[in-house]
């Protein structure tokens, strides 16, 4: 009997122990003898460092240890992305050190750290370390950061240049924009975000002095990769010699993908005490100063087009701030992920793409929910507006014009996203733009918002309406296509998936991806009992511990599902193909005579003689009766590299009203169109759709990192970041298209970011639409109600 589990809208099963508080997260860990660990950090974005005196700390109550940078011999952390084709990139990298030993590049970099018994001893005795600070200009814009005069960070990297890098054809995009009937140029900027998981991030060290052994429990997306970069990259200790656990991870969005100074520092304090237990959970504030923040554009985008909307050509030249130091794959994000899929569902036939990665006093900036394509995403859908003002056309219509036809797949995009150097090439395979275009606009009553618009004005609003009709890369990726446009070390992006089915029939499934919340208990378990025809509560899902679970990349850039997925099914066929053998050779039949209905094994045309995937297993297991040549036991692994990305796309549309008095901006409906190819879990996949869109419409309206000029951090809390509230946002109308993703034997394409990729560009369409009547034809974000009222007063008096 096939279980109809695939496709369901089943409750997630982690669920139990997360709503019931019985969630075991990094904290929640206490091991017998555990110390604690306290981070000295810097208070000036940039200074040179004359000299540290631990002396009074080393006699605070319950101090073990005191470190500065001097005292741990490790490599810096790794930088893995190094954005290929940007020439002098490795000449220009700097990440960072365990501890610092050339200075502080940004507020918040560690200078020491203190090992006492409980972290409130930790803490006390980081107010004692004397550092003698040097504090030196800053400077924290990108932008100002590349001009002469201003403060230069690292020696190696003149005018704060990481990189200079192209994609595209240069000199065709030249002549587009010199024929076109219009040009529109607009300088927009995509600001800094700080992303806000629940969970903090945290780390407990543990050396074993008996074995020369290191165990680490993280609260990382990536542990497989956590142990290859700590011990051959940074600790220079065998990588089986560490075992890296991630418990249960209460959301992470990308910033828990790197590698982080204090997983080394926890171990390397574990060691130094002889193999006590190190803990170090970062508060609130350490995590906004010191784990990764996102985005942090700024653009000068020069659209060709013709008069009837058709664009011809597409300029940008981006400053991407990536802090005062690298973090793990930060050139990556705005070069292959941003630069290379700039064109988005469009055919724009030239496209040429400028990024100029930049070091400034900041934290580093790496891959946020969406990482690369929201940003340009941003910039595609505010050309499409911005044409669409500047011919007075409808922006519907012009997206519609310029969408990439049904018959022009597989796609290879001028920015090219998808031929690297290598030979590797990776083009769009599908696609069926217009019809989610024309489904989200009929849901949203697009036609008919003119009524609304005027009865707004009656009430001192502006009604506005936004488009975003957005093109996902993701479910990265081939690791052929990967190596070569990384440049790198040969990053490699496959997926595992390992099945043991037990005497009794029950199964586990172990996996190399790594959940943060996305349900991946519940999704790959439905997989497994579909495929084996087996009741899901037979299945368990286990993940999370190098030591039990293949070797797997991680979890990020929406891959779990369509590569991960992908090794489960392999798995699960290699399954069927023993279970299948052997019920050959209890049956007495030829192989090719038994066929698999759901969990039953039966000679083709005898129904009567079956065998049940639980006696098969049984069989198995016992090994009493196997054939000669049969070895016992029932379990299979598989890894699967994909040949391509998997390509989600559609249209959301945001409807808002701005007050005409006091700027404020309410967004009153959403509405989106998504195609994510076939669902394992249509429940899942809303809720991953929720939570994208809201945090996308949270950088529209809301967010946004500030740095005072000298680099302290002024939106250093929760009380100064604003972060969406669920009041603040109307019920999202969610629909769909369903194109199958036609590289995995799912069809699914990964969800896990489009929501936020789709969001942020329909919401600020939909404000700038809002406030057109006024002249205005772009803002920058936040939409604050401050910001927007000075745009409403300034258009209205004509002040800046
Ligand atoms: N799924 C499905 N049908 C599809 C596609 C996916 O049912 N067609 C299911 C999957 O089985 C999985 C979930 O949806 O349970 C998300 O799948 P996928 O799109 O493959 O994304 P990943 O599992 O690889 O998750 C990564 C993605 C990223 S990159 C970020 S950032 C992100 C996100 O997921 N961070 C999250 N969603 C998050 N959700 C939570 N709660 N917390 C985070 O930190």
């Amino acid at each position: 009997m096939t279980t109809e589990v695939l496709g369901a809208p089943i409750k997630r099963r982690e669920d139990r122990r997360f709503i019931t508080g019985r969630g075991r997260f990094l904290d929640d860990i206490k091991l017998p003898g555990m110390a604690h660990l306290a981070i000295l950090r810097s208070p000036y974005a940039h200074a040179n460092i004359n000299g540290i005196d631990t002396s009074a700390a080393r006699s605070m109550p319950g101090v073990l240890a005191v470190f500065t940078g001097a005292d741990i011999p490790y490599n810096p952390l790794p930088m893995a992305w190094p954005a290929g084709g940007s020439a002098g990139l490795q000449n220009n990298v700097n990440t960072p050190r365990v501890l610092t030993t050339d200075g502080a590049k940004w507020t918040g970099e560690g200078v020491a750290a203190v090992v006492a018994e409980t972290p409130e001893q930790a803490v006390d005795a980081l107010a004692v370390i004397q550092v003698d600070y040097e504090p030196l200009p800053a400077v924290v814009d990108a932008e100002k950061a590349t001009q002469p005069g201003a403060p230069q960070l690292h020696e190696n990297a003149p005018n704060n240049v990481v990189f200079d890098w192209t994609v595209g054809d240069r000199d065709g995009t030249d002549r587009a924009l010199a024929e076109a009937e219009v040009v529109v140029r607009q300088r927009i900027v995509n600001q800094r975000l700080i992303p806000n998981p629940m969970e903090v991030r945290g780390d407990i060290g543990r050396y074993d002095p008996g074995t020369d052994e290191y165990t680490i429990w993280m609260s990382s997306q990536t542990p497989h990769i956590q142990r290859l970069l700590l011990s051959a990259f940074v600790m220079g200790i065998p990588e089986h010699k560490i075992r890296c656990i991630s418990p249960d991870i209460g959301g992470a969005f990308g910033t828990k993908i790197y590698t982080y100074a204090d997983m080394a520092l926890a171990l390397f304090a574990s060691k130094h005490l002889n193999g006590r237990p190190i803990k170090w959970v970062e508060s609130r504030r350490e995590n906004y100063q010191s784990t990764i923040h996102g985005r942090d554009h700024i653009t000068y985008l020069e659209i060709a087009a013709r008069r009837d909307g058709e664009v011809t050509g597409l300029k940008v030249k981006t400053f991407a701030n990536l802090g005062g130091r690298l973090s793990t794959i930060g050139p990556g994000i705005p070069t292959t992920l941003y630069g290379r899929v700039l064109s988005g569902p469009y055919r724009i036939p030239n496209v040429f793409c400028e990024v100029v990665g930049v070091y400034t006093n900041t934290t580093f900036v790496d891959a946020y929910r969406g990482a690369g394509r929201p940003e340009a995403t941003y910039v595609v859908e505010r050309a499409m507006d911005l044409v669409a003002d500047e011919l007075g056309l409808d922006p519907a219509a012009v997206r519609r014009r310029n969408f990439l036809p049904n018959d022009a797949f597989p796609y290879t995009n001028p920015s090219g996203l998808y031929r690297a150097s290598g030979g590797a090439e990776v083009a769009i395979d599908s696609g069926n733009y217009e019809p989610a275009l024309n489904k989200a606009l009929t849901n949203a009553g697009y036609y008919e918002l003119d009524k609304a618009r005027q009865e707004a004005r009656t009430r001192g609003k502006y009604l506005g309406v936004g488009l975003s009709s957005y093109l996902e890369i993701c479910g990265v990726a081939p690791s052929k296509w990967i190596g070569a446009v990384g440049d790198g070390w040969g990053a490699a992006m496959w997926e595992s998936a390992n099945i043991k089915v037990h005497l009794t029939g029950k199964v586990v499934l172990t996996i190399g991806t790594q959940p943060q919340g996305q349900g991946h208990e519940t999704t790959f378990a439905q997989i497994v009992a579909h495929e084996l025809g087996i009741p899901m509560e037979d299945v368990v899902v286990q993940h999370s511990d190098t030591q039990g679970t293949p070797f797997g990349y991680g979890t990020y850039g929406s891959r779990s599902a369509a590569v991960g997925g992908a090794a489960t099914i392999k798995a699960t066929d290699r399954i069927k193909e023993k279970a299948r053998r052997m019920a050959a050779d209890m049956l007495e039949a030829a192989v090719e005579d038994i066929e698999i209905v759901g969990a039953d094994y039966r000679v083709k045309g005898s129904p009567d003689k079956v065998k049940t995937f639980q006696e098969i297993a049984t069989t198995l297991a016992l090994g009493f009766y196997l054939p000669q040549d049969m070895e016992p036991y029932l379990d299979a692994t598989a890894y699967y590299d994909p040949t391509n990305c998997t390509w989600p796309f559609g249209t959301h549309v945001a409807i808002v009203e701005v007050d005409e008095e006091t700027g404020v901006v309410n967004l009153i409906r959403y509405v989106a169109v998504d195609d994510v190819g076939n669902k394992i879990n249509p429940m899942i996949v809303d809720g991953q759709l929720h939570g994208g869109i809201v945090q996308g419409a949270g950088q529209a309206l809301w967010e946004g990192a500030v740095y005072s000029g000298d680099g302290q951090l002024l939106s250093g809390s929760m009380l100064d970041y604003a972060l969406p509230r669920a009041s603040w946002l109307p019920q999202l109308e969610l629909d769909q298209t369903v194109t199958p993703s036609p590289v995995n034997p799912l069809g699914v394409k990964g969800v896990g970011e489009a929501g936020a990729i789709a969001s942020t560009a329909a919401v600020a369409n939909a404000v700038i639409d809002a406030l057109s009547p006024l002249g205005i034809r772009h803002l920058d974000m936040p939409f604050t109600g401050q910001a927007v009222w000075r745009a409403i007063r300034s258009a209205k008096e004509g002040q800046p």
